[in-house]
């Protein structure tokens, strides 16, 4: 039976665009598994809740089994399909991936948030732009316009916090090592983010993080790079 993914969509229901549940995407077809999913909107947060007991996607529903958050999304399915890739490629790369996530929460997300966070409103469904602009202007302190109005400049600083992933990708070809895992899925997540609601580019044209960027998007038959991107 093909697990449940509660996918957060934008007007366009085909257009899922949420860095988390890109991980969790990404995870579930590295492990092979069959998945359906359901296009979830920010004001439909009581359905979500009453279907799962979440207030946040990814939510993914196996079975009997229902699991929200996409780092303990990851961890379930390393548990429950040992036989399949492993995303962590042991315990140690559990570890570092444990970092990494941590890194892209706290620095990689909300970099990218005060980039394109008035982009990301214009892709919501019109139920869904009232609730995410009175939130994140109450989180930002001011107007969506007003945050991503520096973005040309912004985004040098930006670049700069991804360092550490181009000085990784110089030395080996995925963050996962000889081959891509779960790591390579959180910091793609943000990325793809991006890509699919916003016509500004993140990474400078000579970046090398551009290369592994298109090699993410090739993996599994090209499924992220076939993503609907809002235009
Ligand atoms: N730590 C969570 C974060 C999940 C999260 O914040 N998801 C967003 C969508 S990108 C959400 O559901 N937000 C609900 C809201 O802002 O009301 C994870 O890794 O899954």
């Amino acid at each position: 039976m093909a697990i449940t993914l509660y996918d957060l969509a934008g007007a366009d229901a085909e257009i899922r665009f949420s860095p988390f549940c890109w991980r969790t995407t990404l995870a579930l077809a590295h492990k092979g598994l069959p998945v359906q999913t359901v296009p979830w909107r920010f004001t439909e947060k009581a359905e979500l809740f009453q279907a799962t007991g979440s207030r946040r996607v990814p939510v993914i529903v196996d079975g009997e089994r229902m699991v929200a958050d996409s780092w303990a999304i990851a961890e379930y399915l390393e548990q429950a399909y040992p036989e399949r890739p492993s995303l962590f490629h042991g315990a140690g790369g559990l570890a570092h991936a444990q970092f990494i996530n941590a890194w892209a929460d706290a620095i990689m997300i909300p970099g990218i948030a005060r980039l394109i966070v008035d982009d990301v409103w214009r892709a919501l469904d019109s139920r869904d732009q009232g609730y995410f602009r009175t939130s994140r202007e109450a989180h930002f302190g001011t107007t969506l316009e007003a945050v991503t109005a520096d973005r040309d400049t912004a985004v040098e600083g930006f670049r700069q916090t991804l360092t550490p992933v181009r000085l990784a990708l110089r030395r080996q070809s995925w963050l996962g090592g000889l081959s891509p895992s779960y790591a390579d899925y959180i910091v793609f997540g943000g990325l793809q983010w991006a890509r699919c609601v916003s016509a500004f580019e993140l990474l400078a044209e000579s970046d090398p993080i551009r290369d592994w960027r298109d090699r993410v998007l090739d993996l599994f038959n090209g499924l992220a790079g076939s993503a609907r991107l809002f235009a």
